[in-house]
């Protein structure tokens, strides 16, 4: 019955028939620990790095971060059969790509992934480009605890339905890990307050990139790499090109853009994707891609890592000491509107929600889309509420001075 669909819309986009297939990935969640990360210095984390994570029941046995790259080419059907063993909810997103509202994996619009179900996800891979997805349930904390990872539509040597030739091609999967996250017990952190402790460049730090092989970016004169960047951080990702290189823009979250740019400083902001051609006309030795990773909020740098240039023994260079280490990102909209902050989670629920207020004794009540008030009462300084006897639902949280949307699942 799908094969069906699938003829229908090759004929709308025009995608060559011939190498189109269906691709059918099994995944998995788990939560577990993960390797050892590396600091500055070259020492290992004496941390056991507690994550949740995606992974191919076909290839592992167990998650790592980032998820397994899910790679396939323009035109094909595109199945991803999502079994989920672990205590948690979880969905697969499909961020950037043109998917309908059942298979965009936001629990509240399509569906949850909840403990013992399998599920899965489909569409079709209409546009060349580099896109990335990620579990949708209460999504700063499953992102931050490793749940992402690359999805790459290709066509052939170029990109971009035919845009952009390119020889070799090199991913930069760039996330972070707040320490805080990670340890056995989390109660008490403030899901709006990220720290930047370990920078990521597909899922390794320092001396892991630099003594890896597959991490160095291969570019000899003649060559055009496409280099893929996508920004699964909470902070601007500032890339410095060294100038013997020539790059180019050519597209961005898996669209060409109407006309390249050319600079040697991009900055990729949360959830952008890029890609850049680059050439070059010299020998390039002893050369690093910088990546500065930039607070959202003052854009000052907090931390650098570097991506070495056809070198496998690169050392790199002293920390910047202007930089601010462990600069912490909140968001936070309602002080800058004037408002104290009213902190509500986890949202979506199952079953409860806290509210943490930072007024004294507001008034509250709890509220369906008709107007009916299922619950009201007095908060403190910080209120758990149980919400197990309202049907599932979106309410709102209505207090003396401001209203908030919960969506109950
Ligand atoms: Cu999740």
């Amino acid at each position: 019955m799908n094969f069906y669909k699938i003829i229908v819309l090759f004929a709308v986009f025009g995608v060559n028939q011939v190498f189109a297939q269906k691709k059918v990935f099994s995944f998995s969640a788990t939560m577990n620990t993960i390797g050892v990360l590396e600091d500055a210095n070259g020492q290992p984390d004496s941390m056991l790095n507690w994550t949740f994570g995606y992974f191919n029941t076909e290839i592992d046995k167990q998650h790592d971060v980032p998820g397994p790259l899910v790679e396939v080419n323009l035109g094909d059907t595109v199945v991803i059969e999502f079994y989920n063993p672990s205590p948690e909810g979880h969905t697969i997103h499909l961020h950037g790509l043109d998917v309908d509202q059942r298979n965009d994996g936001v629990p509240s619009t399509s569906f949850f992934v909840l403990t013992g179900d399998t599920a899965s996800y489909e569409f079709i891979a209409t546009k060349a480009g580099t896109f990335m997805y990620h579990c949708h349930v209460t999504t700063p904390l499953h992102f931050q605890m490793g749940m992402y990872g690359a999805l790459i539509v290709k066509n052939g040597n170029s990109t971009y339905n035919n845009y952009g030739k390119f020889n070799n091609e090199h991913l930069l999967f760039l996330s972070e890990f707040d320490r805080r996250y990670h340890a056995m017990d989390i109660t008490g952190i403030d899901l709006r307050d990220m720290r930047l402790d370990y920078i990521l460049v597909n899922g390794k730090t320092h001396g892991q990139i630099y003594r890896d092989s597959n991490e160095v970016l291969s570019l000899k004169p003649g060559d055009t790499c496409l280099l893929r960047v996508v920004n699964a951080t909470y902070s601007i990702n500032r890339l410095t090109i060294p100038n013997e290189i020539n790059c180019k823009i050519i597209g961005s979250d898996g669209r060409k853009i109407p006309a390249d740019i050319v600079t040697n400083t991009i900055d990729v902001y949360p959830g952008e994707r890029y890609g850049l051609l680059l050439t070059t006309a010299n020998v390039i030795d002893s050369a690093a891609i910088e990546i500065c990773y930039l607070n959202m909020r003052t854009q000052k740098g907090t931390k650098t890592e570097y991506i070495p240039i056809n070198e496998y023994a690169f050392v790199a260079p002293p920390e910047k000491k202007n930089i601010e280490d462990n600069d912490t990102v909140k968001t936070d909209i309602t002080s800058r509107i004037g408002i104290k902050p009213l902190l509500v989670y986890p949202n979506p629920t199952m079953r409860f929600i806290i509210i943490e207020d930072f007024e004294q004794e507001t008034k509250f009540s709890i509220l369906d889309l008709n107007g009916k008030c299922w619950l009201k009462g007095e908060l403190g300084k910080s209120k758990r509420l149980d919400l197990g006897a309202l049907p599932d639902g979106i309410y709102i949280l209505s207090t003396s001075h401001q209203n908030t949307l919960i969506l109950k699942e």
